[in-house]
């Protein structure tokens, strides 16, 4: 009876099946900045990317000329409601630029490290399309980040639709139908998608979980994961909302109490949220775990109205 438990115990909070990783040691890496869910797309109404491109490509330059290695987790391109990338290229041609300059076609020396989300699942089998504007890219399902000092805390960076229940079996079946057939024609019209897991914070709450737990009970050696995909950014476990509630004890019945930080789990946000986007930098010290920093880039006014974009620290 034990065993059985036990074995159900081990099923239950397995890891799923990763296929194509990309190993990093972190000393040599050095700085890393990790962004998530662009969802870029035609330029129309459904493109939820398009009003931030400009913040996007300000902090990509930025990152760029102080050495970060960039890690895209997935949810890039928006290809459920896109039938092809050349129309979100043509739109997005400015951010595939910036984009290129990270690129290197060594693996080993390229700073643009690519992982495919639920909403780019194509990149799996396709990398040949996205080699025609980057020679030489590889295109993963999740990156391992090392401490070559260290046993047993290794970090794994995934897109995060692997523990989503919606993103799963059957129900992935239609989700991806239904955003490709009909979606884009609604959202048109003004609605926002009940498929992603951001617009529903139940489901936000049950894809955080299981990753959290992913990373307290696992037997390969991963110590903390890093994901995207339900468009709400996570410190130390900690949602900013839920950060604020312990800070001020103040909150909205949604937001759900936890009293603890946990250094098991971080999630990098959007780069859709309303004018700003969110963005997770990982510091390297030769000696030490690495620090995590959680950043907003945003729109902000100078006092004679003129706009410039700004880097705020949400957390670390
Ligand atoms: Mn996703």
């Amino acid at each position: 009876m034990d065993e059985m438990m036990d074995t159900m115990t081990t099923e239950k909070f397995e890891l799923p099946e990763i296929r194509a990783i990309k190993n990093l040691d972190i000393q040599k890496t050095g700085k890393i900045v990790v962004m998530s869910d662009c969802h870029r797309g035609d330029g129309s109404g459904s493109d939820d990317f398009a009003p931030n491109s400009l913040i996007y490509r300000q902090a990509l330059e930025q990152y760029l000329s102080e050495g970060f290695t960039y890690v895209e987790l997935g949810d890039a391109e928006e290809l459920w409601e896109n039938k092809t990338f050349d129309q979100i290229y043509i739109t997005h041609t400015k951010v595939y630029e910036t984009l290129h300059k990270f690129h290197d076609p060594d693996p080993d020396k390229t700073r643009y490290i690519k992982v495919w989300g639920n909403h780019d699942l194509y990149w799996q089998d396709h990398a040949k399309v996205y080699e025609g504007l980057f020679p030489g890219i590889q295109i993963y399902e999740a990156v391992i980040l090392r401490l070559p000092s260290m046993v047993n805390e290794d970090i794994l960076m995934i897109h995060g639709h692997q523990a989503d229940p919606i993103c799963t079996g059957g129900a992935a079946t239609f989700s991806k139908f239904f955003v490709k057939n009909l979606w884009a024609e609604l959202q048109k019209c003004g609605l926002k998608d009940p498929t992603r897991a951001a617009c529903n914070p139940g489901v936000s709450d049950e894809t955080d979980a299981t990753l959290h737990r992913w990373s307290t009970e696992n037997n390969r050696g991963f110590k903390t994961i890093i994901a995207g995909h339900t468009h709400r950014a996570v410190y130390e476990n900690l949602s900013i909302t839920e950060r604020r509630y312990l800070e001020s004890q103040l909150r909205t019945i949604g937001v759900k109490v936890k009293h603890s930080p946990d250094t098991g789990y971080y999630n990098t946000g959007s780069c859709v949220h309303p004018q700003s986007i969110t963005a997770l930098e990982i510091l390297s010290s030769p000696d030490d775990s690495p620090k995590f920093r959680l950043i907003e880039w945003r729109y902000a006014a100078h006092l004679d109205g003129s706009l410039y974009v700004e880097r705020g620290i949400l957390a670390g």
